[in-house]
């Protein structure tokens, strides 16, 4: 079937010749359903994708120096004022929690979306129940609606919605959740050419987390917030049952330092721990990518043997909405990235063998130079970060139960109970206590009596 002719103009203004040769073995049928497909292509885009991923971002290395860090602890007095602010905005109904949760448990070998992997040491609840039940207790405690955005992708966003629907929304009410799928980009084989999914479709794929700024634009939840009164969105990625989705010291120390864009962080456990670094370029901190840090760089150390960038990215947020609003409608944009994937791919009628290929991402950290007023809070790694990323080894299933049952056990003796610990000082790993019976020790202690004597096996609910 022929192609209109605006579409053939703007494939050959931007070289995809394979795909008016495709278009042109299609009958009518198929021709439509792939001009059907086509109808939301944007080649302008696509070809930005490529000119920012040619040019590369990466500072150079003299540029890069450590950025000032608000390290939780070091000045009690000022984290007790920024919990009270923090706490004040809570009240004030002015925050919302925020996943983005477009990813699959594929790398676990889990079916379906990766919120529904089941991440606690005894009861094995799926990480959107802990963060569910996490905000739940938050607004009770401060007695407010604090709503919970889900951000999907179009390959887990049916199936996340049921998920929460089976389970009851996990006590939230459903009119303070929202699900909203970020959007896609096109992938290009190494001659550059769209690659095709089917007969009459592109290949596609998630367009990275920073979507998500767009996503909460694009689906009218932004709008929504504003007519809410809400300004403080606190992000935070689906594979870490450890966080705090709603932390007031954190949405404190933000709103003190007048910040647009706020990021926790721990110290990074060696130079190659796979998460970006915040570091500072003439006078703006940004995270780099660990895959972008140059080898030097990674390893250099101080005089006194510590990493000189060692202030690891965590992905947890605060991001102001207006700044948000600016970002989306306005002339800012974050850079893309490329990732050199295998992707399943379809050719002369046929699905052919995976080919190389390059997706395109961007990440919402890029956010952060573009933002007037930024701030980084080192934080604790036991008590925020113990995220589910591989099968086995570090960042697994494993080590986040454990580190689960240890921030029980310690809450557990700060309230204190005696925990049983074997020779090593290991407290027994089946511990766990639900977001809605303590958020820490001071809950516990009132709890006394129904506790009893803390064992393997021990569950609060
Ligand atoms: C990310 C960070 C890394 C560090 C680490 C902490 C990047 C590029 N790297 O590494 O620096 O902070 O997390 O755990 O961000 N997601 C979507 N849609 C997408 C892509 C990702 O929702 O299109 C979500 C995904 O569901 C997950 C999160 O973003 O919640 C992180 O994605 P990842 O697992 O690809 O990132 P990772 O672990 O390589």
């Amino acid at each position: 079937m022929p192609l209109p002719s605006a579409l053939r103009e703007a494939l050959l203004a931007h070289d995809q010749l394979a795909l008016i040769e495709h278009f042109g073995r299609l009958n009518m049928e198929d021709g439509n359903r792939l001009l059907a497909d086509l109808a939301s292509l944007d080649l302008p885009l696509l070809a930005r994708a490529r000119e920012d991923t040619r040019s590369g971002t990466t500072p150079a290395a003299a540029q890069i120096a450590p950025p000032p860090v608000i390290v939780r602890g070091a000045n009690p007095a000022a984290d007790r004022e920024a919990t009270s602010l923090g706490e004040q905005a809570l009240r004030n109904g002015r925050v919302a929690a925020f996943v983005v949760a477009g990813g699959q448990g594929t790398r676990l070998g889990h079916p379906g979306p990766k919120g529904t992997y089941p991440a606690t040491p005894v009861r094995g609840k799926p990480l959107f129940q802990v963060f569910s039940e996490k905000i739940l207790a938050a607004s009770r405690r401060y007695r407010s609606r604090i709503p919970f955005l889900v951000m999907t992708s179009p390959e887990n966003h049916e199936e996340t919605q049921s998920f929460f629907a089976q389970h009851h929304h996990f006590g939230l009410r459903e009119e303070d959740l929202r699900f909203f799928s970020q959007g896609t980009m096109p992938a290009i084989d190494d001659r550059g050419q769209l690659i095709l999914a089917s007969q009459t479709s592109l290949f596609r794929s998630p367009d990275g987390h920073g979507g998500s700024l767009r996503a909460l634009q694009a689906s009218g939840v932004l709008a929504w917030l504003e007519k809410e009164g809400i300004d403080l969105i606190s992000y935070f990625q689906v594979d870490n049952p450890l966080v705090n989705p709603v932390d007031p010291l954190f949405l404190g120390y933000h709103e003190q330092s007048g910040s647009e864009f706020s990021a926790k962080s721990v110290w990074k456990r060696n130079a190659g721990e796979k998460v970006g670094v915040f570091v500072d370029v003439q006078g703006k901190t940004r995270v780099i990518e660990y895959s972008d840090l140059p080898a030097e760089l990674r390893e250099a150390k101080d005089p006194a043997g510590r990493l000189k960038l060692g202030a690891g990215s965590v992905a947890i947020h605060v991001i102001g909405r207006p700044f948000i609003e600016a970002l989306t409608t306005g002339d800012l944009r974050l850079p893309f990235h490329a990732a050199r994937k295998d992707i399943p791919a379809y050719r002369d009628g046929a699905s052919v063998a995976p080919i190389k290929g390059t997706k395109f991402e961007t990440f919402v950290f890029d956010a952060m130079p573009l933002a007037r007023r930024t701030m980084v809070m080192l934080v604790p790694r036991e008590d925020e970060f113990a995220p589910i990323k591989n099968r086995e080894g570090e960042d697994s299933p494993e080590t986040s139960r454990r580190a689960q049952a240890d921030q029980f056990a310690r809450w557990l003796e700060a309230a204190g109970f005696v925990v049983p610990r074997d020779d090593q000082g290991n407290a027994p790993a089946g511990l766990e206590i639900s977001p809605l019976v303590a958020d820490g020790p001071e809950a516990l202690r009132s709890l006394g009596s129904r506790i009893g004597a803390v064992r393997d096996g021990l569950c609060l609910e």
